[in-house]
């Protein structure tokens, strides 16, 4: 019998991270996924893998390491000899970034070389993927595409765009099968809380139960490209599976403010948002990114794949997942 794929996931706690594991479980991958220790549980999105009869959840094996930690970084792929890395962990929130900024460049930009040299010493036939943003465009006008100039707006933004780079300079310099996937917004009912979709469909769903009455908020003017999470997961797994290696946008090309989803969540409640939704400037940006739309044509002629789920759609789900969580749903169910 030929020997399963191993692959190691970073970020495995996040949500692409607890996607991206149980789509390579369902393969039939041997799957490893680094964990921060944390002195309250974090692991609330992968636990169900355990445990779910139709998931190999004893092939997914956790282990103990930070992305900022180059030392362990090259100890765990040694040990492991994975043929697949996704280096999905990174500080993510572009509001914090503001705040902490040093770490975020630490976190998000150079922990990414900790990758790269990693397998450049241990075995450079690893593939590697480097979740690279729409962030990077920043104030590059839309529709953004591989071949739009970038322009970061925060120190997130600046920090991705160093390891797109480097990614991309490690592929030339060793012939390392090392992709980039500009993955524009991707959302589901695993989003973390303080992103603004899952902020939102939460305050729909706990001002439908009785527990909250008010919403507060920044800038509702910006649009976005927003997708659903598990089917940019299956696009990394692609980008990983081509001939060559090559860098990827994946977005809807659907443009929606902030305004128009939280439209879309409050009416599918049968609520006017006018009616919950203040405003905060604590959540105003110093930059702001404006207008975000990609062009994810040169994905659906080269991977075959294309977004399905739109905002609409997508809407619906978060906001009915949070009912669900609010009702005793387990966790797994999403
Ligand atoms: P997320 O939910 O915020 O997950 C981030 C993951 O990174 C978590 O597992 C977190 O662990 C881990 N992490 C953070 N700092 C770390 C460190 N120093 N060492 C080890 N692990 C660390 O993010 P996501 O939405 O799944 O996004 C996944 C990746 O895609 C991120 O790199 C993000 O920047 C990028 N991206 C996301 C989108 C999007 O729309 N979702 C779009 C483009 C690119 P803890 O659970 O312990 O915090
Ligand atoms: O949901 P957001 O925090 O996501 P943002 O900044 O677009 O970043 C996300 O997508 C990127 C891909 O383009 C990823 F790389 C990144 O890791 C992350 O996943 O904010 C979306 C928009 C912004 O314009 C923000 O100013 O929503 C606006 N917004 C308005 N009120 C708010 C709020 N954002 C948040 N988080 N919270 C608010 O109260």
């Amino acid at each position: 019998m030929a020997e399963a794929k191993r692959a190691f996931i970073t970020g495995v706690t996040g949500q692409d991270g607890s996607y991206m594991a149980q789509q390579l479980l369902e393969k039939g991958y041997e799957v490893h996924g680094l964990v921060r220790r944390s002195s309250s549980f974090n692991r609330g999105r992968i636990d169900h893998l355990h445990h779910d009869e139709h998931i190999p959840g004893q092939n997914l094996h956790l282990h103990y390491g930070d992305v900022t930690d180059a030392a362990r970084m090259h100890q765990l792929v040694t040990e492991l000899r994975p043929h697949e890395v996704y280096n999905l962990a990174a500080q993510s929130h572009v509001r914090v970034s503001f705040d902490e900024p040093l770490y975020t460049a630490e976190a998000t930009g150079v922990s990414t070389l900790n990758i790269l040299e990693a397998i450049r010493s241990v075995d450079t036939s690893i593939r590697f993927y480097q979740a690279s943003t729409s962030e990077m465009f920043g104030a590059s006008p839309p529709p953004q595409n591989e071949d739009t100039p970038f322009y970061p707006r925060s120190p997130y933004g600046a920090a991705k765009v160093y390891s797109y780079w480097i990614t991309k300079n490690y592929r030339e310099a060793y012939d390392m099968f090392a992709v980039n996937g500009q993955l524009f917004n991707h959302e589901s009912p695993r989003r973390g809380e303080t992103f603004v979709t899952r902020k939102i469909t939460l305050a729909v769903a706990n001002i439908v139960k009785g527990n909250q009455t008010e919403l507060w908020m920044g800038n509702l003017d910006s649009i976005r490209d927003w997708g659903y999470a598990p089917e940019y997961t299956d696009g990394m797994w692609r980008m990983l599976q081509a001939d060559e290696p090559d860098d990827f946008v994946l977005a809807t090309g659907s443009a929606y403010t902030i305004k128009d989803f939280l439209e879309l969540s409050f009416a599918h409640a049968g609520l006017d948002w006018h009616d919950y939704v203040k405003f905060d400037p604590k959540f105003l940006r110093p930059t702001e990114v404006d207008e975000l739309i990609g062009d994810a044509s040169k994905a659906k002629n080269k991977l075959g794949w294309e977004a399905k789920v739109l905002p609409p759609e997508l809407a619906k789900i978060m906001v009915d997942a949070d009912i669900a969580r609010l009702d005793g749903a387990k966790e797994g169910q999403f």
